[in-house]
């Protein structure tokens, strides 16, 4: 079973994601595309780095960061912003905050029920997904 982030993922639920894309500045035709897909993760870690691919079949986004470590992000793809970044752990939670133009900007990764949670915030905005396990076993 998995305890830990990495792993293939696939969503099974989205709350909020409009409202957290409308703080974002995300325009309404580029919404209606976004909130009809299922999202993915694939998440892989070795020791403290982290590599987390978000895919559709509209656009894919990956960032690859160090646990403790800033690092400057450009979200290509998705609202375009040059963010300052930072993960850090919170006890089981891997928590992300991205400094920049929008305030209170970031995300929170945690495993519940063997599923994975993510929280994004943007602006007094959240965003709730939660994915199910996808990676093969063998
Ligand atoms: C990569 C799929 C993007 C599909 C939406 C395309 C355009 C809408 C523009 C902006 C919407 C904002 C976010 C899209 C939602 C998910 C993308 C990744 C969110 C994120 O920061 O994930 C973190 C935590 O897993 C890792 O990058």
């Amino acid at each position: 079973m998995p305890a830990s982030l990495s792993g293939k993922w696939e969503m099974i639920s989205n709350v909020n994601f409009d409202n957290y894309m409308i703080a974002l500045g995300i325009s309404a035709s580029l919404r209606k595309i976004a909130a009809k897909l299922t999202l993915k993760k694939k998440i892989e870690r070795q020791e403290d780095q982290f590599i987390v691919k978000t895919t559709s079949t509209f656009r894919n986004y990956t960032v690859t960061f160090k646990v403790g470590q800033e690092f400057n992000e450009f979200t290509k793809g998705l609202d375009n912003r040059h963010l300052k970044s930072l993960v850090r752990w919170e006890g089981n939670k891997l928590i992300c905050e991205q400094t920049g133009e929008k305030k209170n900007r970031g995300w929170t990764h945690w495993i519940e029920d063997d599923k994975l949670h993510l929280e994004l915030f943007c602006e007094g905005q959240v965003c709730k997904q939660v994915y199910k396990n996808v990676s093969k076993t063998r």
